[in-house]
């Protein structure tokens, strides 16, 4: 079995997280990743204080586990879920889209265990020196909204700037990756796209034969002239988008107003002509819907053997 600090400090069996992926990680998908034995996370992102009180309780009636809410900081709700998190005692919170210092404190002081996304070293510093548990370095093959550095660079940076475990996110879907990560000094992974089709995962089906079917440049980056590059998978729609974008007359409120609600579309309706699937570039790796307890115990199985394999490459 693959163990690290990151099982120790949060009490899991894998360290392997689920990302927080807006619309999609609810209770059902979280309480499966961490009954599974590896950190299931609700995404806050799209629900308000109240809604995101009503998806914890529904995961702690099918889960007793470590779990994770994650808050998107650019979401209107932030401020309500990041006190909601508090109040229901989550045991662990993850951050993206933006800088979290504004939080922390309140969840540090009432034991909530922080683990911020992080796409520099800069961020990871800040973050290590206000008191977080760990880090998740994200690279730019996620799906989603991403920062710069890939994660073949950013881990071993971060690695390094940091004294906290660093969990590996980005462009991991296999045992490979999943060795690879460990190799660049990470201490876990984070995975969203292999997630998108475990069988308790909710999304449209749609979406899920989207993923199946995409292979290695299935995947785009949008939004750059908004200040959010955005992964999506390639559709009509997001085509048209970045067209829009290189289009000087359109403004930027033209802009947000067409991209708005389309995650949503994507995710319950499974609208091709106007959803954003957004998808990282592992998806040509994902071949099979499985449960999440099959996955975790597949990719740690197939990083063992990796490792154990890497052996040949010194013995000569
Ligand atoms: O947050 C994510 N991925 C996301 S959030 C999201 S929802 C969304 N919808 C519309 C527009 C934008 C987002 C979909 N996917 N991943 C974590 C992540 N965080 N990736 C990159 C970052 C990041 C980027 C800049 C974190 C901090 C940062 O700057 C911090 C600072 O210093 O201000």
């Amino acid at each position: 079995m693959i163990k690290t600090r990151v099982n120790e400090l949060l009490g899991i069996t894998y360290p392997i997280f689920q990302g927080g992926m807006a619309w999609v990680a609810d209770a059902s998908l979280a309480a499966a990743v961490s009954n599974a034995g590896g950190l299931g996370i609700i995404a806050g992102m799209n629900m308000n204080g109240e809604q995101l009180r009503a998806e914890i309780r529904k995961l702690r009636e099918k889960c007793n586990k470590p779990f994770a809410v994650n808050v998107m900081l650019m979401s209107p709700h932030a401020a309500e879920v990041a006190d909601v998190i508090v109040e229901e005692h989550v045991p662990v919170v993850t951050t993206g889209a933006g800088n979290p210092l504004t939080y922390m404190k309140k969840w540090t002081e009432a034991g909530v265990k922080v683990i911020p996304v992080v796409a520099s070293v800069a961020l990871a510093q800040m973050v290590a020196k206000r008191g977080a548990t760990a880090v998740v370095a994200e690279g730019g093959e996620s799906g989603g909204h991403i920062g710069e550095a890939n994660t073949m660079a950013l881990i071993p940076q971060v690695a390094d700037a940091v004294d906290i475990p660093v969990i590996a996110a980005g462009g991991i879907a296999d045992g490979r990756g999943y060795a690879a990560a460990l190799m660049l000094g990470a201490e876990g992974i984070q995975m969203g796209t292999r997630f998108l089709v475990a069988k308790e995962c909710n999304i449209h089906p749609n979406f899920k034969a989207k993923v199946l079917k995409a292979g290695d440049t299935a995947t785009m980056v949008s939004g750059r002239r908004l200040g959010h590059p955005i992964r999506s998978l390639k559709t009509p729609f997001s085509r048209k988008f970045a067209e829009m974008e290189k289009d000087a007359s359109v403004t930027d409120e033209q802009l947000n107003a067409f991209g708005t609600g389309a995650l949503r579309k994507a995710v319950t309706d499974g609208d091709d002509a106007n959803g954003v699937f957004m998808c990282g570039q592992v998806a040509g790796l994902v071949k099979k819907e499985q449960t999440c307890s099959e996955i975790l115990e597949e990719i740690t199985a197939q990083a063992e053997g990796v490792l154990a394999g890497a052996k040949k490459y010194s013995d000569r």
